[in-house]
């Protein structure tokens, strides 16, 4: 039984030979660590023409933004193997492909993604992906879906949620996205010229009633296997093709969060454009941007009721009219975490390039400004949002 370790570049060379399923293992030489997350070890491995062929990624014993002070199981590289598997048998064209999972190491091996980029890293450049929001929608459809108890037998149903119970993990989120920015917390960072703002948030009883009612949900409505993190750097994208990577925060929660997490991340970008690009590439851009989230959720909502119409096992679930009323609650949740997703990143821990990348200061705090203007509206206002032509005027009203 091999003992856990943190594996060295070598390590990842011998590993992704043993485990990579290349025909000529020994073709693979080298190997840089590469990981820019907050969490892991990633390694790309490559071959003696330079070429990366493979990645090994491996789960730390703790949280790698953070240090040794901040423990974190190991049993996540478990969650997030299985998690992109079972997403794989149900959306392989955008799911990445895991060759192989080792428990006592913490260790993945996976298809290297090297001709594709990190949506987040062409967005904040301003590279527009057309199709991209639509494979998202797809991606979302069908693993929400086939996860959920519109397909899954009951018995079945309960063995999956115990099976990706995340306790560690989904800890993180409900800190970060629901306590974190609302509270006095030494995680959190703003420009000091928001203080008010921010106090005013963190004094706002609506705002913070609405996101208990988030919390809760969170916690309680085992809807289907989420991805549980899937914001635009856990995206890989190449014109006509995208792969969502990253599902240690995978488990069985409401659809609407990781569908508000998604367009969370398009409209944080949507805030960030004008801080980032020149005034009439920042307009056009802005544009894309509310077309992405467009086609995002009309991709899932249309996919989702195309498969509840064939495949509903289940003889209440599958009465007309349900699957549409249920997709409606879900646009409902979805917006609701879409607007703290913008405050958690804004206010709270983790943030993001798009607004770390405006070299302006003055810029970078009207950008974030307008990100958590729009977070506080999208929490309040989501059961007042109908669809998405309502949304998007709210986002134009906005600002
Ligand atoms: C301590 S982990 C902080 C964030 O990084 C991950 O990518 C998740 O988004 C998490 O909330
Ligand atoms: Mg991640």
């Amino acid at each position: 039984m091999l003992q856990y370790r943190t594996f060295t570049a070598a390590d990842a060379v011998d590993w992704a030979r043993q485990h990579g399923g290349l025909s000529d293992p020994s073709v693979l030489v080298d190997a840089r660590e590469v990981g820019d997350g907050n969490l892991n070890l990633v390694f790309k491995i490559f071959d003696a023409a330079g070429v990366s062929r493979i990645i090994v990624k491996q789960a730390l014993p703790y949280v790698r933004c953070v240090g040794e002070s901040w423990p974190l199981t190991l049993d996540r590289a478990r969650l997030e193997a299985e998690t992109l598997r079972e997403h794989g048998k149900h959306c392989p064209q955008h799911t990445v492909n895991i060759l192989h999972y080792d428990p006592a190491l913490a260790v993945m091996v996976m298809e290297d993604l090297s001709d594709h980029q990190i949506w987040r890293r062409e967005l904040v450049k301003g590279v527009h992906h057309p199709q991209a929001a639509t494979q998202l929608g797809e991606y979302l459809a069908q693993v929400l879906f086939h996860t959920s108890d519109f397909v899954l037998p009951p018995h079945q149903k309960k063995a999956q949620v115990a099976r990706f119970l995340n306790p560690e993990l989904c800890e993180i989120t409900e800190d970060l996205f629901f306590n974190d920015p609302y509270c006095d917390h030494p995680r959190n960072a703003w420009p000091a010229a928001l203080e008010a703002d921010v106090g005013a948030l963190q004094r706002d009883l609506s705002l913070k009633q609405a996101v208990a009612g988030l919390k809760h949900h969170f916690f309680a409505h085992a809807e289907a296997l989420l991805h549980g993190d899937i914001h635009s750097g856990s995206i890989f994208v190449k014109q006509g093709s995208l792969k969502a990577i990253d599902a240690e925060f995978g488990f069985f929660g409401p659809m609407g969060f990781d569908i508000g997490t998604a367009l969370g991340n398009l409209l944080l970008n949507y805030c960030a454009l004008p801080g980032l690009l020149a005034p009439r590439e920042a307009a056009a851009a802005r544009e894309q941007r509310l077309q992405d989230v467009r086609d995002l959720w009309l991709t899932f909502a249309s996919r989702f009721l195309a498969l509840a119409e064939q495949h509903t096992r289940d003889a209440a679930l599958a009465c007309p009219g349900y699957a549409a009323q249920f997709l409606q609650k879900v646009w409902t949740d979805a917006l609701g975490y879409c607007g703290t997703e913008l405050i958690r990143r804004t206010v709270g821990m983790s943030h993001v390039a798009d607004m770390l990348d405006i070299t302006d200061p003055a810029m970078r705090t009207a950008c974030i400004a307008h990100a958590i203007r729009l977070g506080k509206t999208l929490i309040l206002a989501a059961p007042h949002v109908a669809d998405c032509d309502a949304l998007l005027a709210r986002i134009r009203q906005n600002g």
